[in-house]
């Protein structure tokens, strides 16, 4: 069957709502969804299958549109192991997800939005709404972090081998995201506007 621009296209918006769909069930709403999830995210995949597949819109989804979305995604989010996925990061729900603790690279990144730095400067990198704060490992994917704010970007420059020597906890959330408890502010070397 050959398939025109747009129906390639329309696919792709799908696939990207799908994604988002699948991102707020796993990191926020896990019991809207009646998923059962463990302390590290996991929740089976043919449960959640069959919680989208009640909604119309979702309704032929299987494991294979899953697979293709976690496959050619530019941002990696969603982790497949088995019968299991889980979102790598991101979470917002009551139960604090268990990240494996690691020795994060020497500088790491973090993209904001001007109104927050007065406040960053004041009180530190803080979670806010999610259970950790986001680095990135490089300033591109900070870039893109920050832009979604809708204002002003502004990338922050951690010294995260200073942290972590002084015992701040790091831990690996994907190839290029990492997370930690909290950054004092003693830890940003550098702020630099775009
Ligand atoms: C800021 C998306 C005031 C912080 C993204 C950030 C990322 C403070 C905002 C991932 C503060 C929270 C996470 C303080 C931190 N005072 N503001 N003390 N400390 N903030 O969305 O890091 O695309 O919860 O700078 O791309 O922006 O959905 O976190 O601006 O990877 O996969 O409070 O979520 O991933 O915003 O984004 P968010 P984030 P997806």
């Amino acid at each position: 069957m050959k398939i025109g621009i747009k129906e390639e296209k329309e696919m792709r918006m799908d696939y990207i709502e799908l994604s988002k769909e699948i991102s707020y069930a796993l990191r926020h709403a896990p019991e809207k969804y009646g998923l059962e999830m463990d302390e590290e995210g996991w929740v089976n995949i043919q449960q959640l299958i069959k919680a989208l597949n009640k909604d119309q819109k979702w309704k032929d989804i299987t494991k294979e549109d899953i697979l293709l979305i976690t496959e050619k995604a530019e941002k990696k989010r969603h982790e497949i192991a088995g019968d299991k996925i889980r979102a790598y990061y991101g979470h917002s729900i009551a139960m604090k997800i268990q990240k494996e603790e690691k020795m994060p690279p020497d500088i790491l990144y973090h993209g904001t939005a001007k109104k927050f730095i007065k406040s960053i400067a004041n009180k530190g990198l803080l979670p806010q709404s999610r259970q950790y704060v986001h680095l990135s490992q490089d300033t591109e994917t900070a870039y893109n972090v920050a832009e979604r704010h809708k204002d002003e970007v502004v990338i922050l420059k951690i010294d995260a081998k200073r942290a972590w020597n002084s015992g701040i906890k790091f831990y690996y959330g994907n190839q290029c995201v990492w997370l930690a408890d909290k950054i004092p502010s003693e830890y940003i070397i550098e702020v630099s506007d775009n």
